[in-house]
């Protein structure tokens, strides 16, 4: 999928060709728009991650779920593969209980889509300086940081996510770029980002459906921010405006919407701390998925 529209590139009017819904072409080279957050020195005496546990209301609905705020995640924040690496590689797929017990994280979430049919990584990963999925140039939102720690939100060429001056030391995809430099921009990331990385229906269904949601992100602090909000596709919990207000009220100025459904994980200290949608095989009980890539706050 995808790669036929490679030849979209190759035309001198592609530029200005409308935009679909589902705008999956590859771009290769040059410079996409994208948000770059310097890093900002920690203030003496913040140290690990800053948990809040909420259910708060949207709309009628109680919803519940956590905010994580981390100070220098340059030290503290890693993109993990599942079980480890080489976990993409392999399509390997575990549960975040699993991958972030392995890695001694203190709090963790699941990250980016995978194709739930073969498991095979979806997008950039980029896990302590490692490259280890490739999105070949497909746009969706992407939050990452360099070896210099600036924080980078939005949308990357192929030979940006390249980049050997400053490289990415940490990078994952997401589909839709909630907020943008402060503003919600989730209609302009439904006209550019490809929807074939997801598959919970269409763009807008993605988009506008109650479900278990996930986002990173950062405020303007310059702390790394995850956020979870517990669910079940067209069941329970919040769609991504949702998201998005509640994130703004945050201080949030950048962040992308992660890997939500059933994939929707948060785990503590190594043990589960959310209601996840997806049914055991015993119907009466709720599993946590076995999903890709996780997101891990650890020790420096
Ligand atoms: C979740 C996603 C789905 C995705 C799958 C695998 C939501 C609401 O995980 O889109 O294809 O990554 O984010 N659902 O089910």
């Amino acid at each position: 999928w995808g790669a036929s529209r490679d030849d979209d590139l190759l035309l001198p009017y592609s530029r200005a060709r409308a935009r679909s819904a589902r705008d999956c072409s590859r771009v290769r080279a040059g410079s996409l728009e994208h948000e770059s957050w310097p890093p900002t020195p920690a203030t003496p005496g913040t140290r690990g991650p800053a948990v809040r546990t909420f259910v708060s209301h949207f709309a009628d609905r109680a919803v519940s779920g956590h905010l994580t705020r981390v100070a220098e995640p340059l030290r503290t924040f890693s993109v993990l593969e599942p079980g480890g690496s080489g976990g993409c590689a392999s399509r390997r797929r575990a549960t975040v209980e699993e991958t972030a017990r392995a890695a001694g994280c203190r709090v963790a979430q699941n990250g980016g889509f995978f194709r739930m049919d073969s498991g095979e990584c979806l997008g950039n990963v980029v896990s302590d300086g490692r490259r280890v999925s490739s999105a070949g140039g497909l746009q969706n939102a992407q939050f990452g940081i360099r070896r210099d720690g600036t924080l980078v939100t939005g949308y990357l060429s192929e030979e940006e996510v390249l980049d050997n001056e400053n490289p990415f030391v940490q990078l994952l995809s997401g589909v839709v770029w909630l907020i943008r430099n402060g503003s919600v921009y989730i209609n302009e990331s439904q006209a550019a980002e490809c929807d074939e990385t997801q598959e919970t229906g269409s763009f807008s269904k993605f988009v506008n459906v109650m479900s278990a949601r996930t986002a990173v992100g950062h405020d303007r602090k310059g702390q790394l921010v995850l956020f979870h909000a517990d669910g079940q596709t067209e069941q329970r919990g919040i769609n991504l405006w949702e998201m998005a207000e509640f994130l703004l009220k945050q201080d949030v100025v950048n962040a992308i919407n992660l890997d939500g459904g059933g994939s929707a994980t948060f785990v503590l200290n190594g043990t589960l701390a959310s209601y996840p949608s997806d049914h055991c095989q015993d119907n009466m009980w709720r599993c946590p998925r076995h999903v890709a890539t996780v997101v891990c706050v650890h020790e420096p």
